[in-house]
């Protein structure tokens, strides 16, 4: 029999409840820049409109000041006055990420950068480092597996992890270890970023947004009703635009309302398996495992152009494109140690419609020559009568270079003895 004194002094042991955790940086790319411009923290900043070459600022100020020598020092001081406005901007880009006091005026990813500029005239415009990018992408990484090793790989900006059974994982719902990891990543990188701890993969995703920037959000099974299914279905990550406008027509807006739906009811008009999978998501059910290993499925690499090419009247400068991104993809395949052997192509038309073809080869490849030959077969087999406004090479079927056997070599057989 416990007396009241023990009850205040032993806690008895409880089992690990699962909470997954899934972190993502905020607004990474812009966050990235003002790693190299503090100066520009606060201000409005849209990252987008092509990639830097070297670094474009300090060719500015070699510009305007050619009597004093400027070096990577100077970048923190090169006043703000300096830098190229977004009002001044005129093109095709798109904005890749914006700075949340950019935001505020309305601009985020994937708009279009003249739009953006009447939205936000004022706004800094800068390149996307992609060198600096991947390698902060790869320390905040490294960081949190040194904290809690079971992590997956999402993306340049993103992970999930399995707080389980890590120290601090079931404390205060996870919050504890996420503050931890936030501040690592922090004193690591300098960048902020937001965490939801929830259940399982399904919410920690949603609730990783709902205390952006620089916030963690900590959701337990019962918070269902009251924190998940107010939100819109498109919040569901496997909810896209043509889903999302089917379940509008049905007249579901909110995950609450899809709840609502009997599992046959959505069996039946969205078929057996997505049918399915809404109700268990509505539900907030999802068994999903933390992988720690995600193998890439494909690489690939695009180009929106900054008019409209035409195959036969843009014949030099398409192949000269064409070939760069082949050797792109050949670089991305041979920088990571992959070979793939299904190779495609991408082409979107004037009229914004996209089509792609592709063919697998009896062998692996990361060599541009061979993608290009292959992407070049792909390519006669599409429309080319009509005007291009993106053009992308793919390889799929990746495997692990050195994981799959060495091409055979062919035996000489009498055609080659003569
Ligand atoms: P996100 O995590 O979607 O966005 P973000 O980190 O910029 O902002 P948030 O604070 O809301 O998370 O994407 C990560 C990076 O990926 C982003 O900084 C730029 C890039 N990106 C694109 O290039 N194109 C896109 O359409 C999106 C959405 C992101
Ligand atoms: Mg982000
Ligand atoms: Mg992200």
């Amino acid at each position: 029999m416990s007396s009241p004194g023990m009850l205040t002094a032993v806690t008895p042991p409880t089992a690990p409840i699962r909470r997954i955790a899934h972190l993502d940086m905020d607004a990474f790319y812009a966050s990235v820049e003002l790693l190299r411009y503090p100066q520009l923290k606060g201000l409005p900043v849209v990252i987008g409109g092509g990639r830097r070459r070297e670094d474009d600022m300090l060719a500015r100020l070699r510009e305007a000041y050619p009597e004093r020598e400027w070096t990577g020092d100077d970048l923190a001081h090169i006043p703000v006055e300096f830098f190229p406005l977004l009002g001044q901007y005129a093109g095709r880009g798109v904005a890749t990420t914006a700075t949340y006091p950019a935001r505020q005026f309305g601009v985020g990813s994937a708009m279009g950068l003249m739009k953006a500029a009447r939205l936000c005239p004022q706004a800094i415009l800068l390149p996307v480092d992609f060198d600096e990018v991947r390698r902060i992408s790869r320390l905040f990484k490294q960081t949190i597996r040194e904290i809690a090793p079971v992590m997956e790989d999402r993306g340049v900006d993103e992970v999930y992890i399995d707080f389980t059974d890590v120290p601090g994982g079931q404390r205060e719902g996870g919050r504890v270890l996420a503050r931890l990891i936030q501040k690592s990543i922090f004193q690591a990188t300098g960048l902020t970023c937001s965490i939801g701890v929830a259940p399982n993969k399904l919410i920690a995703k949603m609730a990783s947004e709902f205390k952006k920037p620089n916030g963690i959000s900590v959701v337990y099974e019962q918070d269902l009703e009251q924190l998940i299914w107010p939100l819109p279905c498109r919040k569901i990550n496997g909810v896209g635009p043509k889903a999302d406008a089917k379940l509008q027509g049905h007249g579901i807006h909110t995950i609450g309302e899809l709840a609502q739906r009997e599992r046959t009811w959505l069996i039946q008009h969205y078929g057996k398996s997505y049918g399915a999978w809404l109700h268990e998501v509505a539900w907030g059910r999802d068994e999903r495992p933390v992988q720690t290993e995600s193998e890439p499925v494909s690489m690939s690499r695009e180009t929106t152009f900054d008019r409209d090419l035409h195959a036969a009247r843009d014949r030099a400068e398409l192949g000269a494109i064409f070939t760069r991104l082949c050797e792109q993809v050949a670089d991305d395949l041979q920088r990571k140690g992959y070979v793939g052997k299904t190779i495609g192509v991408k082409l979107r038309y004037d009229n914004f419609q996209i089509v792609t073809r592709d063919s697998t080869i009896d062998h692996f490849t990361n060599e541009a020559t061979s993608i290009r030959r292959q992407a070049g077969l792909c390519l006669k087999r599409v429309d080319l009568t009509r005007r291009i406004r993106l053009l992308g090479v793919r390889v799929g079927s990746l495997a692990r270079l050195g994981e799959v056997p060495p091409e055979p070599e062919r035996p000489p057989g009498p055609a080659q003895l003569f």
